[in-house]
């Protein structure tokens, strides 16, 4: 430590907090937890709780509306750790000020098997976590959706139940990776003035210091996206207060840029990137113990310091008990409604109607449209059936048909809105969207080509990783999207959704299918969903009142021969009216043939064994189409079965001549079939 290093700690030390433990005791005991707990699990990240341990010790004992004892109160402020590396951070604030998640044998166990300290915070695992962080840059963008997703709620339910803040402690990687850009941007666009984030401004990352990489101002940058700006001293505990203070009398989203030492304490690793990522080791613990004036057993926290962070912890309580009155003396109906969206409940019943009322129409009047134009029909029905349903475009509304006619958009002067105009800003759409979903009361869906959910992915990945239920329409999903050619044309983009663990990929084949997989999607709570939608139109392929969903399974047989069938023909979207015309070739040429139409692969792979050799078979020959590549295929068709679909890019060409230049034809299929069958 420097002189003034040193001066600053005394400093920190004058100031008592109202039980008579010092500021800097309260922070060092967040410090000494992180060291001690890296040390025990000899890995991990010492470096960033203990350089944050003043700014985190100031919001949470004086600013940040909690009770631990309900970590799912509705109105609780958001504490979003966006660099989850510094995880020991958050756990050692959980432990202090009495989560029952986060015990002194918990910080023991910090990133051993079955912990509720996993190595990065992961909201399925620990309460009071609100979003998995560790991906920099997506915690950031996350909370921006958390924001929206209040002003929202108050537009709808007013302020008297919900009025919080989202609070972040970013560090310099979230501020550089790209996402951080889109993040500050829509934030600053729509005046989140309720978002505060704490900028643990140490100038260092792993290769060590910033100036190797990085020479921005991010109070400039953000004073430029819309943001209000200052730097404070991020050891100063009367300086971070002030901050806060003025921060929530803003009227636009705050930066505070805290000025930090990394590892501080750590006698010869402070302010070095050596305290970012390895335990500090025996000797510089020893050294960090008497520097910090901390001479304390590892993971002993004396009594009064605990009982202050308890006391603390308890500050939140009078404020949830108010709340619950206010809640209590509100409209029946509306309260009743407002837990109902906070649960994620979707009335099976509700949902149920609307769909069948779409089934209805579909099967009085059949539509040879295309899915996205479907998808705009099915919305018709959903949005006014469900409220929480908030749609978007990254700027693609006209052509994802996202937006049906009555949703108004959210503007910063009214959040009332159903709709949001991200911008072109997919990977802040697809983070953002994550968070109104762990806020609660919201199911956001979102329009893009599908093509640019390579854009989105870090955050489809982690929506899938959390059990978030968000909804990506992605339309425009193959080369049937025609002249704009190969840089738009997904190839193998199916294949890469659906190698994402937990997640819903759907490629219906008609209006009817489209109706049953936007079902699917809402009614699976846990899980995120892509669905892939046509630019071009397709024929209605199921013209009869199903009652069920028929999709549920995933796959099912669409057209069969009478008896046996000599080939199987298995499609997806727009393929399977193609596969279709191929089966009725082959019949033509006395081969029965019948047609599987696979709306999704996850949904039928979860199917029972029983269930899936009836709907795959027994063919001689079984052909997958699909106008995208084969992978994944084969767990389908078998390493035998013949794939029609893609090998190489697109093309830039009216859709029909690319289907007959990449051999995607139903003569195409008939031939390969007949020739398989010798
Ligand atoms: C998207 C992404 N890229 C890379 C990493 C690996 N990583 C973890 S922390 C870090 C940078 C550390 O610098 P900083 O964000 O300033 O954290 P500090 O050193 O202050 O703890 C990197 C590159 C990551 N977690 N996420």
């Amino acid at each position: 430590m420097t002189a003034q290093d040193v001066s600053a700690t005394a400093r920190i030390d004058r100031r008592e907090s109202g039980s008579g433990v010092a500021h800097a005791k309260m922070a060092n005991a967040i410090r000494a937890l992180a060291m001690d707990a890296v040390e025990t699990a000899k890995s991990g990240h010492p470096g960033l709780p203990m350089g944050a341990a003043d700014v985190a010790t100031v919001l949470f004992t004086q600013f940040l509306r909690f009770d631990p004892a309900d970590p799912a109160w509705p109105d609780r402020d958001r504490f979003v750790l966006s660099a989850g590396h510094g995880s020991m951070l958050i756990y050692a604030l959980l432990y202090l000020t009495g989560y029952s998640s986060v015990t002194l044998d918990e910080l023991k166990r910090f990133r051993q098997l079955g912990s509720k300290t996993p190595g990065h915070p992961e909201n399925f695992i620990t309460p009071g976590v609100e979003t998995t962080t560790g991906p920099l840059g997506q915690g950031l963008a996350t909370a921006v959706g958390m924001a929206i997703a209040e002003r929202h709620m108050a537009a709808v339910f007013g302020k008297e139940i919900v009025d919080h803040k989202t609070y972040v402690l970013a560090s310099d990687g979230d501020l550089m990776e790209g996402i951080s850009q889109e993040a500050i941007a829509l934030a600053g666009h729509l005046k989140l003035n309720k978002l505060i984030v704490l900028f643990d401004d140490n100038g260092i990352s792993i290769d060590g210091p910033l100036s190797l990489s990085d020479s921005v101002d991010q109070v400039k940058r953000f004073e430029a996206a819309g943001w209000a700006a200052r730097r404070v001293d991020g050891h100063d505990p009367e300086e971070i207060a002030e901050a806060l203070r003025w921060a929530h009398s803003s009227d636009r989203p705050v930066l505070i840029a805290c000025k930090t030492i990394i590892g501080y304490g750590a006698p010869l690793k402070a302010g070095k990137s050596s305290s970012h990522g390895s335990p500090l080791g025996a000797d510089e613990i020893k050294g960090a113990r008497v520097k910090l004036l901390w001479e304390h057993a590892a993971f002993e926290i004396p009594a009064p310091v605990l009982a202050t962070w308890r006391d603390a912890g308890a500050r939140g309580k009078p404020a949830h008990a108010a709340w619950q009155t206010r809640l209590a003396r509100i409209d029946a109906d509306k309260r009743n409604e407002f837990m109902r969206r906070t649960r994620g409940e979707i009335p099976a019943e509700r949902l149920g109607a609307a769909v069948r009322q779409i089934k209805q129409k579909l099967a009085d009047t059949p539509k040879d449209i295309a899915t996205r134009t479907a998808c705009e029909f099915a919305l018709e029905s959903l949005i006014p059936a469900l409220p929480e349903m908030i749609g978007g475009s990254a700027d693609l509304t006209g052509s994802n048909n996202t937006r049906i006619k009555s949703m108004q958009a959210i503007t910063p002067s009214d959040f009332s809105g159903r709709f949001i105009h991200y911008g072109i800003r997919e990977h802040g759409m697809a983070a953002a969207m994550n968070g109104m979903a762990l806020h609660g009361g919201i199911v956001p869906y979102s329009g893009t080509f599908l093509v640019f959910s390579d854009y989105m992915r870090p955050a489809i990945r982690l929506a899938a990783l959390m059990g978030a239920r968000v909804i990506h329409v992605l339309t425009h999903d193959s080369i049937g999207l025609g002249e704009d050619g190969p840089t738009h044309q997904p190839v193998e983009h199916l294949a890469a959704l659906r190698a994402i663990p937990n997640l819903l990929v759907f490629r219906p084949c008609d209006a009817v299918e489209t109706a049953e997989c936007w079902q699917l999607a809402l009614q699976a709570k846990d899980r995120p969903s892509a669905m892939a939608l046509t630019r071009q139109n397709l024929p209605q392929l199921r013209n009869r009142l199903d009652e069920e969903n028929i999709c549920a399974q995933g796959a099912y047989e669409l057209a069969a021969p009478e008896g046996r069938a000599d080939v199987s023909i298995f499609a997806t979207g727009s393929e399977v009216s193609i596969a279709v015309d191929a089966a009725r070739l082959l019949a033509e040429k006395g081969v029965p043939a019948r047609v599987v139409s696979v709306p999704c692969f996850e949904l039928f792979f979860e199917q029972p064994e029983a269930l899936r050799r009836l709907v795959i078979g027994n063919a001689r020959v079984n052909v997958g189409v699909e106008a995208a590549i084969r992978m994944g295929w084969d767990a389908i068709i078998g390493s035998d079965g013949i794939f029609v679909g893609m090998e190489s890019f697109g093309a830039s060409a009216p859709y029909k001549e690319l289907y007959k230049h990449f051999g995607i034809t139903a003569e195409a299929i008939a031939d390969a079939a007949l020739r398989k069958l010798g």
